[in-house]
């Protein structure tokens, strides 16, 4: 083909997915229904593919679909099932799909397979565990029927499966493996059962494979570029050499392969594929292989530039006499289709394009590559207008905007001294010695939610929903009275989604309707469209918060997101460095922050969950990466005085590789995520000298267990143990809006009885 797609959203145009999935998991349908829907939309996905241009029978349609993740259908594939699961393995080593969500879903005691971010998006999958005993064999011919299923309705596709490197670099080894061991130690046992898959899929018509391997391009694998390298061509011999076989084609989406590239050319492989808008065009490298250009930006929503995407094409073609066309990563990073969006404004629609549109931009640049340049001048110029028109648009650029971020200097980064600020600090808020908070969001109930629909749908007035909103936090800061917490939030329930919420509320943003996005498993986000520059027309929280803080005599903490996290989590301009965009969003935290203070809000909370999910994916871009992004925190929160007090929250992250990150954002209290790994950070905090206040979560808010006060005693003994001890908070892991109420209370006063425990025991 010269044109394809590395892969597809495959949760449906309307979630179509996710909802059969769910309804499954509650016993709504059965295993029958969900198949039939699943594929159902697969069906829909091909004819679709071909309506926008793919060809029905090259190989170019990606057979992509997943129930739930593409590295745990790799695993259930190759047999990796984790031990503890171990029951629900058949004597033919396969699991049926409830087995298959038991494992990315946990059931009792055991606990699910660990979550982790996919390279440097926002959408996470589960990690395999390999260890020495682990016995791999073709156990899920799952993905066979898919092809099978395509063929019989008249279509050629192109199967999709991590391939066995990345498998095994992002696996950890499973418990008790010994000490050393790498699950890339077992690629040799590992090979056979691909080239089994491969005669597989050969056997019921797939003339190509799509073998994913991302991790080839990322320098935060923990194994030796050597043996990465090494690695590759042991895979890619093997895999070459299979007596029967698909042609090979290896995806390396996300970066540049820099140095893996001759590595993989020098094996049989028949095509490559290059990220071109992350990743550089090679350079002094030629080969006969087939080179995938991935020219069209499958992480970003820009209908972008189609005439330089064509240009680097042609450049391609003086490195390989066979070039291709695709998009630079699967689009499952993308909403289906700008055209589903009713509500967006037309101009803004005319720069977007979602997956469908992609794909047609894919099919454009494929005649182009067959036909000549000239066959596809008229959509190359639509493209170049639509880029210019949205250059000189208005809001793109806003004078104001840009003059207050041109004249900033080095003071507008920088708060006063830590010591003087502690001080002021402790005579403003008086705080006990351990002092205990939550992160910021209570429970949404289905209450909340139905009166946030009725407010979009206009049901109700802004009025009633106002109302209706106080009355939650009537509730909730009670609730924390009640217990005993020390530092009052107001739970949050006026907010959709901690970024969606602000950019509702901020200049230059967009929200959409139907553009959802997988984050993992059913889970899904709206991510907004950061397209202008960012200001702030009013105050956005300050009401909600002056209002909590009129029910207690305790201090409220305002909470807001943070400048990395609100990037990371939106799509994002690409006509200007992220360090300009990451600064606009800042300034306008900033305002929203001296109004906090101003109306008498002493702790303000700025969340950066996400600020080691942007940490770019090769070392010589780190520097520059944690300089602008550590900078913006500090531009939002510098503003105050010594007395007010700035908390940061982090989750999702190892810590160990942004703790000097942490620390430079300077926040006075930074709570993170810990009880799941029982303080595992906590030595990681010691070395690194961490000098402020820190709260280790002692409360593991992803499950709806109750821990008990021992439990948390223990928790809060191990920080105390290690960190000195006025520098202590006490707080659960994460925001508490995925909970329940009763579970909810209960911990939170196993919480308090242990810190009470704990203060009691330190004489205070
Ligand atoms: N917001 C955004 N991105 C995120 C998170 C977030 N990325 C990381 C992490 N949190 C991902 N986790 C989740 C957790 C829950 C949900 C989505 C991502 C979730 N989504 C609802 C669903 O799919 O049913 C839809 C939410 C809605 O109705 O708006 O529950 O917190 N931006
Ligand atoms: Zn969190």
């Amino acid at each position: 083909p010269t044109g394809t797609i590395l892969g597809y959203p495959r949760i449906g145009r309307r979630r179509e997915l996710k909802k059969a999935v769910e309804a499954f998991w509650a016993g709504k349908i059965s295993v029958d229904e969900l198949e039939a829907t699943a594929a159902e939309l697969r069906a829909a996905t091909r004819e679709r593919l071909v309506s926008l241009g793919l060809g029905r029978s090259d190989s170019s349609i990606p057979e992509s679909f997943s129930y739930y993740d593409q590295v745990l259908d790799a695993a259930v594939t190759v047999g990796a099932v984790p031990t503890r699961f171990e029951r629900l393995v058949g004597a033919d080593g396969s699991v049926d799909l409830a087995g298959y969500f038991t494992i990315a879903r946990g059931e009792g005691q055991d606990t699910p397979a660990e979550m982790t971010k996919w390279f440097d998006s926002n959408y996470h999958y589960l990690v395999p565990e390999i260890g020495p005993e682990t016995v791999f064999r073709f156990a899920s011919d799952r993905l066979v029927r898919e092809v099978a299923e395509a063929t019989a309705s008249g279509y050629r596709t192109r199967p999709v499966i991590v391939g066995p490197v990345t498998f095994l670099l992002l696996s950890k080894p499973s418990v008790g493996a010994p000490d050393g061991y790498q699950p890339l130690d077992r690629l040799d046992d590992l090979l056979p059962v691909y080239a089994e898959l491969l005669a597989a899929l050969t056997a019921v018509g797939a003339e190509w494979v799509q073998l994913d391997e991302p991790a080839l391009v990322s320098e935060s694998i923990d194994s030796p570029r050597d043996a990465v390298l090494s690695a590759t061509t042991r895979a890619y011999e093997a895999l070459g050499a299979a007596a029967v076989r698909p042609s090979i084609f290896v995806a390396a989406p996300y970066a540049s392969l820099d140095d893996a590239l001759p590595v993989l050319a020098a094996t049989p492989v028949e095509a490559i594929g290059l990220d071109l808008v992350k990743g550089d065009l090679p350079s002094g490298f030629t080969t006969d292989k087939v080179l995938v250009g991935g020219v069209v930006d499958g992480h970003n929503v820009w209908r972008g530039d189609l005439a330089a995407a064509f240009s680097s094409l042609e450049s391609l073609r003086g490195l390989s006499p066979a070039v291709a066309v695709s998009t630079s990563t699967s689009l499952f990073h993308v909403p289906h289709d700008v055209d589903d969006e009713p509500l967006l404004e037309d101009w803004l629609k005319s720069w977007l394009a979602f997956a469908d549109q992609k794909v047609a931009q894919v099919a454009t640049l494929a005649k182009g590559l067959t036909e000549g340049k000239a066959a596809i001048q008229a959509e190359l110029d639509a493209a170049t207008d639509a880029l210019a028109a949205r250059h000189s648009a208005a809001g793109v650029r806003d004078g104001a905007v840009r003059e207050r971020a041109a004249s900033l200097t080095a003071a507008d980064f920088s708060r006063g001294d830590y010591a003087a600020r502690l001080a002021a600090q402790e005579e403003a808020l008086h705080l006990p010695f351990l002092p205990t908070t939550t992160i910021g969001s209570f429970p949404q109930t289905g209450d909340i939610r139905k009166t946030r629909a009725a407010l979009v749908r206009g049901d109700i007035s802004a009025e009633e929903y106002t109302e209706a909103m106080r009355a939650e936090i009537r509730r909730v800061v009670e609730l924390q009275e009640q217990i005993g917490l020390d530092v009052i939030v107001h739970g949050e329930p006026e907010r959709n989604d901690m970024v969606q919420y602000f950019a509702e509320n901020l200049d230059g943003f967009a929200v959409t309707q139907n553009g959802w996005v997988q984050s993992y498993g059913s889970r899904c986000t709206r991510p907004s469209i950061l397209w202008g520059d960012v200001s702030r027309p009013a105050p956005i929280t300050v009401e909600w918060s002056t209002y909590t803080q009129s029910l207690t005599d305790k201090p409220v903490k305002g909470m807001l997101t943070g400048p990395v996290t609100i990037l990371a989590w939106s799509f994002v301009r690409d006509d200007q460095p992220l360090r300009d965009t990451a600064n606009q969003v800042a300034l306008a935290l900033r305002d929203e922050i001296e109004d906090l203070e101003a109306a008498g809000i002493g702790i303000i909370q700025v969340d950066e969950p996400a600020l080691r999910e942007l940490l770019p994916l090769k070392k010589k871009d780190h520097e520059d990466y944690l300089d602008w992004s550590v900078g913006s925190f500090r531009l939002a929160t510098a503003g105050v005085e010594d007395r007010t007090q700035i908390h940061t929250h982090l989750c999702y992250s190892e810590f160990g590789v942004v703790i000097d990150a942490i620390n430079r954002l300077d926040a006075d209290v930074t709570s993170i995520e810990a009880a799941r790994s029982k303080m595992e950070v906590v030595p990681d905090i010691k070395r690194s000298g961490f000098g402020r206040g820190i709260g280790p979560g002692v409360y593991d808010i992803h499950s709806p267990r109750v821990p008990s006060i021992e439990e948390v005693s223990e928790l809060i003994d191990i920080a105390l143990g290690s960190i000195p001890e006025r520098q202590v908070w006490v707080n659960p892991d994460c925001g508490l809006k995925t909970r329940g109420y009763d579970e909810t209370v209960q911990s939170l006063s196993n919480v308090l009885a242990a810190t009470r425990a704990a203060r009691e025991k330190a004489g205070v």
